[in-house]
Order: C-alpha cells, then sequence, then structure tokens
C-alpha cells in the first residue's frame, strides 16, 4: 500500500521546497517496487523510534519503515479548473492521491512575489479550494450527463447514483467542498470513483518565516475558518529544508534554537498517517525490524494483508504484544515466559503498536 500525499497552493508559496526538503529524506528506492520515479514524486519514509528500538534488541540486519509518496504539482492560479496557467494539467496529476497537502504561505517577503501582491491566507486558500471545487464540477456534471442519458427508470442503483451526482453537484455550486457534506458510504464510494478532490482529507501547512516561527506564531480567527477545522501544520520551508541537510547534532541544535520537538516534515508525516486514518503495526527478529501499514479498525488478518496477501486467507493465530511492553521485557521469549505474550484469533482488531508473529 503506497499512500500518496499531492501538495498544491499558489504559485511561489514554498510547495517544491517542502518537496525538496521530504526528497532529501527520500529512502532507499531499492527497498521499495518503484523502477522509475518521477522528479515530481517522492518516497519518504515515516520516522519511527519503535523500528530504531526494536532493531536494536532484536539485532535485526535491517530496518524497514513504512513510507509516504508525495507529488509536487506547479502553482495553481484562478481559474485553473478552466485551463488557465497549467493547472488543470496538473490537477489530473493528483487525481488519485489518498489525501491533499495544501501549502499556504503566512511569511512576508518583499523579494519573492505573491501573486495577488498581498498576504492573506485565508483568502488564498478560498481560491485554491475554489478551483478545487470547479474542477470537482466539471468531473461530476460531465458523469451526470453520461447518467442521465443511461439510467432507465427502473434501475434502483443508477437512480441512487443520479441524485447523489445531483446533490453533489448542489454543493459544489454553492462553493462548498464534497468532504463536509458525504456521509453515506455511496457518496463516499462514488465520491472516491470518481477522484473528487474536494472528498479527500486535507492537511493545510501554514508556512511561516522563521521569525514567525521563532515568535510563536498563531493561526487567528480568520485563518481558522478557512481552515475549517481540518489539520494544518505550521513549519517553516527554509528552515525544512536547512534541516533536512543537517547532521543529527545540527539538527537538535536548531530545534532547540527555535524551541520545537520536532522538524515541522516529521510532524507532517506523522499527521499526514493520523489524518488518513492508518496504524502502524510492526514485526521484529533477526533479519529486520519492520513496520507497516493497516487501516484502523482492521481485524489481524486483513492487517497480516500487508506483510503477505495470502495471510489472510490462511491465518491461523497470532501472538501479538505492545512494542513498549516487548522492549522493556528485552526479548520476546522473555514476554512468553511472563505470560505477557496474548495469542489472538482472527476478531482481535490491530492496535497502533502492535508487534505481532502470525501464524499460518
Ligand atoms: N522568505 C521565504 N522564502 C520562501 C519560503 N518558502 C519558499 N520561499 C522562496 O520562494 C520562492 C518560491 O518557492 P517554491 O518552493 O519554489 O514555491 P512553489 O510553491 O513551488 O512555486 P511554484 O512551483 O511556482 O508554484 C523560492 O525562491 C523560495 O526560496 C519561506 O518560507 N520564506
Ligand atoms: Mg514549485
Amino acid at each position: 500500500m503506497a499512500l500518496s500525499i499531492g501538495i498544491v497552493g499558489l504559485p511561489n508559496v514554498g510547495k517544491s521546497t517542502l518537496f525538496k526538503a521530504l526528497t532529501n529524506k527520500q529512502v532507499d528506492i531499492q527497498n521499495y517496487p518503484f523502477t522509475t520515479i518521477d522528479p515530481n514524486v517522492g518516497v519518504v519514509a515515516v520516522p519511527d523510534e519503535r523500528v530504531d528500538a526494536l532493531a536494536l534488541m532484536s539485532g535485526s540486519k535491517k530496518k524497514v519503515y513504512t513510507t509516504i509518496e508525495f507529488v509536487d504539482i506547479a502553482g495553481l492560479v484562478k481559474g485553473a479548473a478552466e485551463g488557465e496557467g497549467l493547472g488543470n494539467k496538473f490537477l489530473a496529476n493528483i487525481r488519485e492521491v489518498d489525501a491533499i497537502a495544501h501549502v499556504v504561505r503566512v511569511f512576508d517577503d518583499k523579494n519573492i512575489t505573491h501573486i495577488h501582491n498581498k498576504i492573506d491566507p485565508a483568502e488564498d486558500i478560498d481560491i485554491i479550494n475554489t478551483e478545487l471545487i470547479l474542477t470537482d464540477l466539471e468531473t461530476v456534471i460531465k458523469r451526470l450527463e453520461k447518467s442521465e442519458k443511461e439510467t432507465k427508470s427502473e434501475n434502483k442503483k443508477a437512480l441512487s447514483e443520479l441524485a447523489i451526482l445531483k446533490k453533489f453537484k448542489e454543493t459544489l455550486n454553492s462553493n462548498f467542498m464534497i468532504y463536509h457534506s458525504i456521509i453515506k458510504s455511496e457518496e463516499i464510494d462514488l465520491a472516491k470513483e470518481l477522484n473528487l478532490l474536494t472528498a479527500k482529507k486535507v492537511i493545510y501547512i501554514l508556512n511561516v518565516s522563521e521569525k514567525q516561527l521563532a515568535d510563536g506564531w498563531q493561526t487567528d480567527d480568520n485563518l481558522l475558518k478557512a481552515i475549517n477545522g481540518r489539520e494544518y501544520v505550521v513549519l517553516s520551508t527554509p528552515l525544512e529544508l536547512i534541516l533536512s541537510e543537517a547532521t543529527q547534532d545540527e539538527k537538535k541544535e536548531y530545534l532547540t534554537t527555535f524551541n520545537i520537538k520536532e522538524s515541522g516534515l516529521d510532524k507532517l508525516i506523522k499527521q499526514s498517517y493520523r489524518t488518513l486514518g492508518l496504524v502502524t503495526f510492526l514485526t521484529t527478529g533477526e533479519d529486520e525490524t519492520r513496520a507497516w501499514t493497516a487501516h484502523i479498525g482492521d481485524p489481524i488478518p486483513k492487517a497480516a494483508r500487508a506483510i503477505h496477501t495470502d495471510f489472510e486467507k490462511l491465518f491461523i493465530r497470532a501472538e501479538v504484544i505492545n512494542w513498549k511492553t516487548l522492549l522493556e521485557s528485552g526479548a520476546w521469549s522473555v514476554t512468553r515466559s511472563k505470560g505477557l505474550l496474548k495469542t489472538v484469533g482472527r476478531d482481535h482488531i490491530i492496535q497502533e503498536g502492535d508487534v505481532v508473529e502470525i501464524k499460518i
């Protein structure tokens, strides 16, 4: 499961700077099933201190982290949805991503042109969202015309699709994003099938200056209103670029200077995981310690598909222990003799930080 996130925003807001910083964290591609990587696509490892600690405990030869793919596209401008600039073409590049990272310029810098010549993050968010809405509207109208032509009055499923499409059209026409108005599973499924951009999860990246960051910059009500309850991360892209190239010691120094616990990229990557509703479980042994991705609520046989597609069918039982308990015990064998290891069946719901051994 390669998760992907598309980076959008107005021109000159720091998207490519963010992307460059992310790709500096690029994982060794050989470990991953990609033959060619587009220059605008970067695969980054999800930082995970549990993998490091467990690998040390098990004396693993290899460590494998989960990954996220980021796609950088050119800046969108007003009218992008109608083909203004290159926007439309670029929007097509992010149709298939799992979530959108929307970069917003908060930093002021006379030397870097803002296309509307004023720094107004809330308005910028609305401009981009309107373009996404217009793109979706085009998709929905196209499908609606097709469905109306083909639907015979008796077909229940087709009629329900028609009703949903009409609702989508109305929502988009009122300049609202689909995400806030879909509840029923048929609606969610159709939005996914059509790859509607405004149905996707969003993380706003508020790109502040280093000075604003050091001064403890905060969002105001106006901006929060534009963010509309979605997740956001505050960071400074030039600083992230420096951090991504710094040694561990230098990085520590920077973080102390800015009085922050972790880099903006680490925050972003972890937040992406949460936003996408994902959990990480682990396997550990002498060969490798590895993090795997599952969806929140997955029963263990389904989660085990990440390891091998056959595992869901062949699953008999599993031994499970929380990573911290395992680490404190010092070894798998100790947890067994102490009775800390849990044997679970097919109904166990995979938990964040479970270390598992699947029996097939
Ligand atoms: N002062 C300042 N400059 C920045 C910041 N982020 C990016 N820049 C500069 O702004 C310019 C544009 O940055 P990019 O990252 O290329 O912007 P972009 O969003 O990819 O722009 P497009 O690809 O044209 O849409 C570059 O000169 C960056 O160095 C920032 O946080 N502060
Ligand atoms: Mg760019």
